[in-house]
C-alpha cells in the first residue's frame, strides 16, 4: 500500500467526547495525527520501541498528538521515506545512516567501513558531542534526530561459500543499501555491488540476480534472507547508528513543552530498542544456527580493513570538510 504522501493527511480530530462536554467554554481539543514510517515487522526491536514511542508521546502530551507506526516499510522504501519526512508528508521515522549518505553528506562518515571499533563505541560517541553535529546535519535536511537506535554489526552472506578473505568476495554480485560508498567497498573487496531495496533482496537471491548481502543478524533473520544465503560470514564491516528522526515541519508546530515529551519519549525508545537489540541479535542468531546456516568466523579482520584504505582517502579528499568528523571518531577510540 503506497498511500499519497504529497497530499499529507494532516487530520485534526476533533475529540468528540471533550468537545461535547466542554463545548460551552472552549474550542474543541485537536490531536495532530501523526505519520510513522518503519522498514521492520513490529516485532523487531525498533518496530516495539517505535510502538513504545508512539504511546509515550500521547500520554505526555495527553493525547495532542498521536503517532500511529506503520510497519513492514508499508509507506514505502528507505529513500522514499526519508523524502517523504523532509517534506513533512511523514511524521516521523526510524532511519538507518546507511541511505542517508546520498542526502546528508556529513553522515557518510558513519558509512566508512570500519569506522567504529564496535557498537558500544558507536553509541558513546553518538551520545555524545560528535553526535550532536551528525544531529546538525540533518537538521539542515529537515530532519530532526532525537535519538539514536542501534543495528549491531553488518556482516556478509551469500549462498555457496564461507567469506574468509577479501579473495572469497571476488567476483560475487552482492546487494548494497543505496549508496556509493557501499559499492566502492565491495569493489574494493573484489566482489559487484548492486544497490537495491531491501524489499527486493529475498526473490533476487532466490533467483540468482545476487549472490549475496550484507546486514546484521536480526536483519539477516527477520528477512528470511538466511533461508537462501546459507553462510553468513562475521566481517562486522558496517556498525551504522539509525536515527529516530521527526519531520523539521512536525517538530515546529509542538510548542516547548510537548517537544519535551516527545524528545523524552524519543530517549526513552532508544533505550527501549538498545536493550532489546541485545537479545534478538542472540535469538536470531540461535534461529539461523538452528536452520543450518554456516557461521563463519573471520579471525583476521586486518584485510579486510587494509582494502578500505582507498575509500578513506578518496572520501577526505572529494569532502575535506569532513575529515575532523572523520579524525574525531577515531581519536574518540583511542
Ligand atoms: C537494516 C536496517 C534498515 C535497512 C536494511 C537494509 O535496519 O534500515 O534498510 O538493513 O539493508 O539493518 O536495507
Amino acid at each position: 500500500m503506497q498511500l499519497n504522501n504529497n497530499l499529507k493527511l494532516k487530520n485534526c480530530l476533533s475529540v468528540a467526547a471533550v468537545a461535547s462536554t466542554v463545548a460551552l467554554m472552549s474550542s474543541p481539543v485537536q490531536a495532530e495525527q501523526w505519520r510513522g514510517w518503519n522498514i521492520h515487522p513490529p516485532s523487531y526491536p525498533n518496530g516495539q520501541a517505535l510502538e513504545s514511542f508512539a504511546k509515550e508521546v500521547a500520554d505526555k502530551t495527553d493525547g495532542r498528538v498521536e503517532p500511529k507506526v506503520y510497519h513492514n516499510a508499508v509507506l514505502g522504501d528507505q529513500p522514499d521515506a526519508i523524502e517523504q519526512v523532509r517534506s513533512g508528508a511523514l511524521d516521523f521515522a526510524n532511519f538507518n545512516m546507511g541511505p542517508m549518505g546520498p542526502i546528508v553528506p556529513a553522515t557518510n562518515v558513519l558509512s566508512l567501513p570500519f569506522i567504529f571499533k564496535s557498537p558500544e563505541d558507536m553509541y558513546r560517541i553518538m551520545d555524545g558531542e560528535i553526535g550532536d553535529r551528525f544531529a546538525d546535519a540533518l537538521a539542515e535536511k529537515n530532519l530532526i534526530a532525537l535519538s539514536w537506535f542501534g543495528s549491531g554489526a553488518r556482516s556478509l552472506y551469500n549462498t555457496d561459500h564461507p567469506v574468509k578473505t577479501p579473495d572469497d568476495v571476488e567476483g560475487l554480485k552482492v546487494r548494497v543499501m543505496n549508496n556509493d560508498l557501499y559499492v566502492q567497498m565491495i569493489d574494493e573487496m573484489g566482489g559487484n555491488a548492486t544497490p537495491m531495496a531491501y524489499s527486493e533482496v529475498y526473490q533476487s537471491l532466490k533467483t540468482g540476480v545476487i549472490d549475496g548481502a550484507e546486514n546484521n543478524y536480526p536483519s539477516y533473520e527477520s528477512s528470511g534472507h538466511y533461508e537462501v544465503a546459507k553462510y553468513y560470514s562475521l566481517t562486522e564491516h558496517l556498525i551504522l547508528p539509525e536515527c529516530l528522526c521527526v519531520a523539521k515541519a512536525s517538530w515546529e508546530e509542538l510548542n516547548d513543552e510537548n517537544q519535551k515529551a516527545v524528545r523524552e519519549a524519543a530517549e526513552d525508545a532508544a533505550k527501549q530498542q538498545r536493550q532489546l537489540w541485545e537479545e534478538s541479535v542472540q535469538e536470531s542468531r540461535q534461529k539461523v544456527l538452528d536452520a543450518s546456516v554456516k557461521i563463519n568466523e573471520v579471525d583476521d579482520k586486518s584485510a579486510f580493513q587494509a582494502k578500505m584504505q582507498p575509500i578513506y582517502d578518496a572520501f577526505i579528499q572529494e569532502h575535506p570538510d569532513l575529515e575532523s568528523l572523520v579524525t574525531d571518531i577515531q581519536a574518540a577510540q583511542q
